[in-house]
C-alpha cells in the first residue's frame, strides 16, 4: 500500500510538471484529488485497512495529498506567470516612440474670405439669404431683365440641366426670390456657389459670389458708393483708393464696375494689376425698374441698389494666389498656409 501511494504521488508530480496549461492541470487535480480521485479513494478505503497500518497509511496519504496540492498550486502560479509574460511581450508598447500629432483642420481660404465679407455687411444691417444652386431660367435670366436671345445669355456660358433649368450663373436669383417673398425695406447679401462653362487661370467652372441688395424709399447711387467704399476700406484698408467706372448690366441702370488701387504695388503698376495700378473687384448699380416689375415692387415708390463680387477673385488678390485652381485642388500643402 505504501509503495502504491509513493507511485501515485510520483506519477502525479510528473503529470503536474508536464501540464502546460490551466485546463490540463485541472484535469490532473481532479484525477488525484477530486471526489473520485486516486488519493481520495485510498483515504476512503482506510476503514478496510488493519488498525496497525491505518495510521501510517493515513499519514502518508495525507502527506502525499498535501505534496500534490502544493505542487499543483506552484505549477498554476508558474503557468500564470508565463502567460502574463507572453501577453506583456505581445502587447508591448514602446513608450519612447514620438507621439503622433493630431492634424488640426481649418476653414477653407474661400470660406474664410466669404465669412469676412459677409460679416462686414452684417455690420451694416444686411441679412444673409440663400437659394438653390439649380435654378430655373426664369429666376436666373428672365426675371433679371435678360430675356431669351439677349446677348448677356451667351456671356454667361450657362450649364444646362435640362431645358428651362440651369446651374445658376450668379446669385442674383436669390435676391429675386427674396423680393418675391418680402416687401421693402430689404437689405440682404446672398453668398454661394455659381457656375459657368469657363476654365483658365482666373476662371473655374464653379466659383463663389457674394451679391448684395438694398431696396427702400430714397435709396441712391450715393448710398451705394458710401456702402461699397466702407466695405473696401474695412476689407483692404483705409488707404485703398476706390474708383467707379461706368459699365453695363441688364439688371441695373446705371451700372458701374469698382476698381481699387492695386493691393500689391499700391498703384505704381505691377504684374498683378497688369501695370494699370487698378484691380477690378466688383460690379454694381441701381436696380432696373424692369426687375422691380418682375418682383411686383412699386418702382415709382422704391429704388434699390445691388452689387456683386467674386469671392475667389478677392481671396486671390488678398493672398496673392496666381491661379484660381489652387483653391479647388485640395492640396494640403496649399491649404495649410491659411
Ligand atoms: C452684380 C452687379 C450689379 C445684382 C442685381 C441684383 C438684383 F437681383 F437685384 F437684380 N442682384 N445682384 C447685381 C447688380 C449684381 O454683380 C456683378
Amino acid at each position: 500500500m505504501l509503495d502504491k501511494l509513493e507511485s501515485i504521488r510520483d506519477t502525479a508530480l510528473e503529470e503536474i510538471e508536464a501540464a502546460d496549461d490551466a485546463h490540463t492541470l485541472e484535469q490532473v487535480r481532479v484525477r488525484y484529488l477530486g471526489r473520485k480521485g486516486a488519493l481520495t479513494q485510498i483515504l476512503r478505503g482506510l476503514s478496510e485497512v488493519s488498525p496497525e497500518e491505518r495510521k501510517t497509511i493515513g499519514q502518508q496519504a495525507n502527506q502525499a495529498k498535501e505534496i500534490i496540492a502544493s505542487a499543483i498550486e506552484a505549477r498554476k502560479a508558474a503557468l500564470e506567470a508565463q502567460a502574463m509574460e507572453e501577453r506583456a511581450l505581445k502587447d508591448r508598447v514602446d513608450l519612447t516612440l514620438p507621439g503622433r500629432k493630431p492634424r488640426v483642420g481649418r476653414k477653407h481660404p474661400v470660406s474664410q474670405v466669404l465669412d469676412e465679407i459677409t460679416s462686414i455687411f452684417d455690420g451694416l444691417g444686411f441679412q444673409v439669404a440663400t437659394g438653390p444652386d439649380i435654378e430655373t431660367e426664369y429666376y436666373n435670366f428672365e426675371s433679371l431683365n435678360i430675356p431669351e436671345g439677349h446677348p448677356a445669355r451667351d456671356l454667361h456660358d450657362t450649364f444646362f440641366v435640362r431645358p428651362g433649368v440651369v446651374l445658376r450663373t450668379h446669385t442674383s436669383p436669390v435676391q429675386m426670390r427674396v423680393m418675391e417673398q418680402i416687401e421693402p425695406p430689404v437689405a440682404v447679401v446672398a453668398p454661394g456657389r455659381t457656375y459657368r462653362v469657363d476654365s483658365d487661370a482666373s476662371h473655374s467652372p464653379m466659383f463663389f459670389q457674394v451679391e448684395g441688395l438694398l431696396v427702400d424709399e430714397d435709396v441712391t447711387f450715393a448710398g451705394l458708393k458710401g456702402t461699397l467704399m466702407h466695405f473696401v476700406h474695412e476689407y483692404f484698408g483705409k488707404d485703398t483708393a476706390v474708383r467707379f467706372r461706368p459699365h453695363y448690366f441688364p439688371f441695373t441702370e446705371p451700372s458701374a464696375e469698382v476698381d481699387i488701387s492695386c493691393t500689391v504695388c499700391g498703384g505704381q503698376g505691377c504684374r498683378i494689376c497688369k501695370h494699370s495700378g487698378w484691380l477690378e473687384i466688383l460690379g454694381c448699380g441701381m436696380v432696373h425698374p424692369e426687375v422691380f416689375r418682375f418682383a411686383e415692387y412699386d418702382y415709382e415708390r422704391y429704388t434699390g441698389y445691388a452689387f456683386g463680387m467674386g469671392v475667389d477673385r478677392i481671396a486671390m488678390l488678398r493672398h496673392s494666389i496666381d491661379s484660381i485652381h489652387h483653391l479647388y485642388e485640395n492640396d494640403l500643402r496649399f491649404l495649410e498656409q491659411f
